[in-house]
């Protein structure tokens, strides 16, 4: 089924300059960019994206970590999208990270894990609308 997901490159990922590469690898599994924007999150707009973590013990240090400096948010579009980028970015942790995942390439900490992905179709109907109006994706 074609969908959409939205992936962010994160503040470590900006930080260490592979914000080309995580699009490539998106692009070369044959999905399509439909929106993608640079932003800068306050700490409250960190906290409304992570709300689903609010109770656990790293609420606070993520959401400090994601407005430490600029992302890239994006939507990611094509046939089974939302599990195919979850595959390509790797597990949370980067030491349980399949080799040539994003995070196992990338990541070095379990927080700063250099890219997110909607995890259900559920989260992708509040994690898209979150970032873009209907008139920012093409
Ligand atoms: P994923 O990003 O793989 O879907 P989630 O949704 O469970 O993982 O967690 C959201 C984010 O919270 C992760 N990307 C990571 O930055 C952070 N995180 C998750 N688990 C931990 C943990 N045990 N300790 C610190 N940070 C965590």
């Amino acid at each position: 089924m074609t969908e959409r997901t939205l992936s962010i490159v994160k503040p470590d990922g900006v930080k260490k300059n592979v914000i080309g590469d995580v699009i490539s690898r998106f692009e070369k599994s044959g999905f399509r960019i439909v929106g993608i924007k640079m932003l800068k999150l306050s700490k409250e707009d960190a906290e409304g994206f992570y709300i689903v973590h609010k109770e656990r013990p790293f609420y606070g240090s993520l959401t400090g970590f994601m407005s430490e400096g600029p992302i890239v948010v994006m939507v990611v579009e094509g046939e089974g999208v939302i599990d195919k980028v979850r595959k390509i970015m790797g597990a949370t942790n980067f030491k349980d990270a399949a080799p040539g995942t994003i995070r196992a390439d990338f990541a070095t900490d379990i927080e700063r894990n250099i890219v997110h992905g909607s995890d259900s179709v559920q989260s992708t109907a509040f994690e898209i609308p979150y970032f873009f109006s209907t008139m920012e994706l093409a």
